[in-house]
């Protein structure tokens, strides 16, 4: 090492990343020059730190490279505005996407250290929720991968996701400080700082050309800075960049507090003024209507158009053509105060006129709908709106005037066509964003057929007839370069060996797959590298839970958020209903299962939580009960996020997709189970029909009612006591669950999920698919015991998921929704 360190540092900073000698020459000088740690006592962190900085370096030339070639082919530049970004870990992703795995793995090996574990050192960026999150994450991934120029903007949080312990059987949050040892890739642009205003009053005056201008006075500034974090595609040539906003007190504010005197009352101020950023809002299901989060979505909004319109006016004067060179796609109604922000910017700040400035507005912003929940549809009361941005408000009052009256005309005389469409509800006295974001966008998106559907004829059916075409549907997709070729390497590389490397970036080159499933030797390969995920799986959950799960057993996994209309509740049921007929030997011929449940509850969703209590209780009993334990085992694994994502969508059989039809907008984890080779169990839901259509009825076990069938049954009055008296086997079931037979120290635990079932009228029609769902899991449980069987449908499975990448989803938007070409800069650069 003395010899090697010497050499190193004698050498130039440049390393040819295409020789493993160079790298680890380069290694060594940046663990001394850049990290400041000797090389001869570094740990993995150390050689993380090292090899991030390294990576960081490349992607810093190559990313000079495209912002030139871009400005120089003035492309319309694509926007995606998300309060949420779940990138997982960077490390393996560059490494991938630069084709560097191997040469990066050899280099660090001849110094000691092994990738995979140096690896495991970098925190995973749980700046999101889920679905949403993740989705924004897949998308920026495929625009990079074919040269769209597609740039994220979204919020640095300080705290993402809370990581999740079970104590006593339930769920306990912890802060998730994932920036506490710094953060290798990113940027921080401290000259990119922009003030975002809050509070204040409006002063109107008539300017010089007697036109009414109005200005926003008297406001508390906070500015935000930028920091970057680079985005690769697959050998791409493209580096395109996320830009997440860090909430910082103005200088304005020092000074003020500063000349009052008050020393320690002043930096107590500067410090809350900095909590817009601080942490993410837990929740996907519920709206709660707090002022910080209303903050917050302002906050970024403002920075980021601020940032938009800087950029395009470095090379553009005229702002009434900005539609023609950027859009503007707004995931979700989180981001939908953009639409009154860009007219406040448009007729206040560069002062168009207000018909001028709507045409700019609506032509640049799109908007994705990403829930039919009632309860996580936004609104913000008037009120709170009136206090930290008035002026939008007036300019949504403005808006709201000349949508009313285009209403009027259009539906003349229909009072509660008028009530349901205005953008306050009169008797919330709430604004209601998704109004706001159709009013204001070219077109509205659904993620899946069945959503957008139900968005059209449901839950803005008025809407959709005054805007014909505006309502579109993209289902979702999901990237094969981290939901295959890098978290299942082993299946990728028998893929590749038999129909070579363009599903890489042409999914639908899986469909070459297919013979291959009537090929034996190819499912002996198959079945092989399934069990080793299996394996790694099985270790993945004695290292989290210290439980011993058998690789040979049917793994059975649902893993996704806990919300009620995702039904975990109807998989426990399922669960103690095998529990109950195998303690009394009533099955002929029994398949070992191992049963896998992990997610988060929001932390104020009691029901949710009380669900993951129940599953911990009935795992608890199940495990311990010697009678079946070669044949039942359950699994709560703790904190659900993209990295145990990674190891745990390869090492499934059995996809769980089980809500109630009508209710999941799309899934994406549907999606990376299939392509991973699990065969799915699920309802005619979101993307699960999609899936069903192209892997054919006989490779995917549905049940349950349909959409249409859950409408029906409720509107005829549905009672789940009925369901229950004339299904004797689901009767002890549930009295089991609420008579406390899983949790004899306190048996009334479990109250409020009998409330929910019977006294609240089983909303999510748990009880009424239950019998479905049962004969459906015996289906699955009789094709297991045919292993040749399975793997012929599992690499059906496969074959046939070429549509659900999100480059075909990317691709759909750049055509029908943004209207602009991939770049090529493959010669350029
Ligand atoms: C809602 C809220 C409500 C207020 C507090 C913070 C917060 C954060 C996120 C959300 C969004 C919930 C919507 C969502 O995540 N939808 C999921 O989107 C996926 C991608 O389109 C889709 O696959 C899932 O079906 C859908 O549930």
């Amino acid at each position: 090492m003395d010899q090697l360190v010497k050499e190193a540092l004698e050498g130039e900073f440049r390393v040819n990343m295409h020789d493993a000698d160079s790298i680890r020459r380069g290694l060594i000088s940046y663990m001394v020059r850049v990290v400041g740690h000797d090389p001869r006592s570094a740990g993995t962190r150390q050689w993380f730190m090292a090899l991030a900085h390294m990576i960081k370096g490349i992607l810093s030339e190559r990313g000079m490279g495209t912002s030139r070639a871009q400005y120089g082919q003035d492309t319309r530049r694509i926007y995606y505005l998300s309060m949420e970004f779940l990138t997982g870990r960077r490390l393996m992703k560059h490494l991938v996407d630069f084709g560097l795995t191997d040469t990066v793995r050899e280099a660090l090996e001849s110094l000691g250290q092994d990738l995979d574990t140096v690896a495991e050192e970098e925190p995973d960026p749980a700046l999101g929720n889920g679905g949403l999150g993740r989705l924004a994450a897949c998308f920026l991934d495929s625009m990079a991968t074919h040269q769209y120029p597609g740039h994220g903007y979204g919020i640095r949080y300080e705290f993402g996701m809370f990581s999740q312990t079970i104590e006593d059987g339930q769920q306990v949050e912890h802060p998730d400080n994932w920036l506490r040892r710094g953060n290798p890739w990113e940027f921080v642009r401290h000259s990119v700082a922009y003030p975002v205003r809050f509070h204040g009053r409006i002063v109107c005056f008539r300017d010089e050309q007697g036109r009414e201008r109005c200005e926003w006075v008297d406001t508390q500034d906070i500015n935000a800075v930028a920091s970057d974090l680079k985005i690769t595609g697959y050998d791409s040539p493209i580096i395109s960049n996320l830009r997440l906003w860090t909430a910082r007190a103005t200088n304005d504010f020092d000074l003020r507090f500063f000349n009052e005197g008050n020393y320690i009352e002043a930096v107590k101020d500067k410090t809350t003024s900095e909590t817009l950023s601080k942490v993410l809002y837990p929740m996907d299901s519920t709206v709660l209507g707090q002022e910080l989060r209303l903050k917050q979505e302002y906050f970024f909004v403002s920075a980021s158009l601020q940032d938009i319109i800087a950029r395009y006016l470095r090379v553009h004067s005229d702002m009434s053509t900005l539609h023609k060179k950027i859009a503007i796609q707004l995931n979700d109604t989180h981001p939908a105060l953009a639409v009154p922000e860009m007219m406040r910017l448009l007729v206040d700040v560069h002062g168009l006129d207000w018909d001028k400035a709507w045409h700019v507005t609506r032509e640049t912003f799109c908007y994705t709908n990403h829930t039919l929940l009632p309860e996580a549809l936004e609104t913000w009361p008037i009120g709170m709106l009136e206090h930290v941005l008035p002026r939008h408000l007036e300019i949504i009052y403005l808006i709201n005037h000349d949508h009313l009256q285009q209403v009027r005309f259009r539906f003349p005389g229909e009072m509660d066509v008028l009530r349901r469409m205005s953008l306050v509800d009169e008797e919330t006295q709430r604004i209601r964003m998704a109004h706001l974001a159709i009013v204001g966008s070219k077109r509205v998106n659904g993620v899946a057929a069945l959503h957008t559907r139900l968005l059209r004829e449901k839950v803005f059916p008025e809407f959709d007839e005054m805007y014909p075409g505006k309502f579109v549907n993209v289902t979702n997709g999901v990237t094969q370069r981290r939901w295959l070729l890098q978290c299942n390497p082993e299946l990728g590389a028998l893929i590749s060996q038999a129909i070579g490397e363009a599903w890489k970036t042409d999914l639908m080159a899986l469909r070459d797959l297919e013979p291959m499933a009537e090929d034996a030797a190819f499912r002996e390969r198959f079945n092989a590298i399934k069990l080793a995920n299996k394996e790694r799986l099985g270790a993945h959950i004695a290292g989290q839970t210290g439980l011993v799960v058998d690789p040979a057993s049917m793994f059975d996994v649902q893993v996704k958020r806990i919300h009620e209309y995702k039904r975990q509740l109807l998989n426990v049921l399922h669960v103690v209903h095998r529990y109950v007929l195998l303690r009394e030997g009533r099955v002929t011929a029994p398949v070992p299962r191992t049963v896998i449940i992990g997610g988060k509850a929001a932390p104020g969703y009691y029901l949710a939580k009380q669900i993951i209590r129940l599953i911990n209780d009935v795992a608890l009993t199940i495990n311990n009960d010697r009678s079946v334990s070669d044949l039942l085992k359950v699994v709560f694994l703790p904190n659900y996020n993209v990295s145990s994502a990674e190891i745990t969508i390869p090492g499934a059989n059995l996809s769980e997709q089980i809500s109630t039809a009508g209710t999941e907008a799309s899934g994406t984890g549907n999606m990376k189970f299939a392509l991973n080779g699990a065969l799915t169990i699920g309802t005619l839901d979101g993307a699960n029909i999609e899936i069903k259509e192209e892997v054919g009825d006989d490779n995917i076990f549905i049940f349950g009612l349909t959409t249409e069938q859950v409408m029906e049954t409720k509107r005829r009055g549905y009672n789940p006591w009925r369901v229950i008296e004339g299904n004797p086997d689901l009767k002890r079931v549930v009295d089991m669950i609420t008579s406390g037979f899983f949790n004899p120290q306190q048996v009334n635990r479990y109250h409020a999920i009998g409330e929910t079932l019977f006294e609240r009228g089983d909303q999510y029609m748990v009880l009424a698919d239950f019998a479905a769902y049962v004969e459906a899991q015996n289906r699955v449980d009789e094709l297991f015991q045919d292993p040749d069987a399975w793997a012929r449908k599992a690499i059906l499975n496969v074959a046939r998921m070429g549509t659900f990448s999100s480059d075909r989803s990317i691709h759909t938007y750049a055509r029908d929704i943004w209207g602009v070409e991939p770049m090529d800069l493959t010669a350029t650069l």
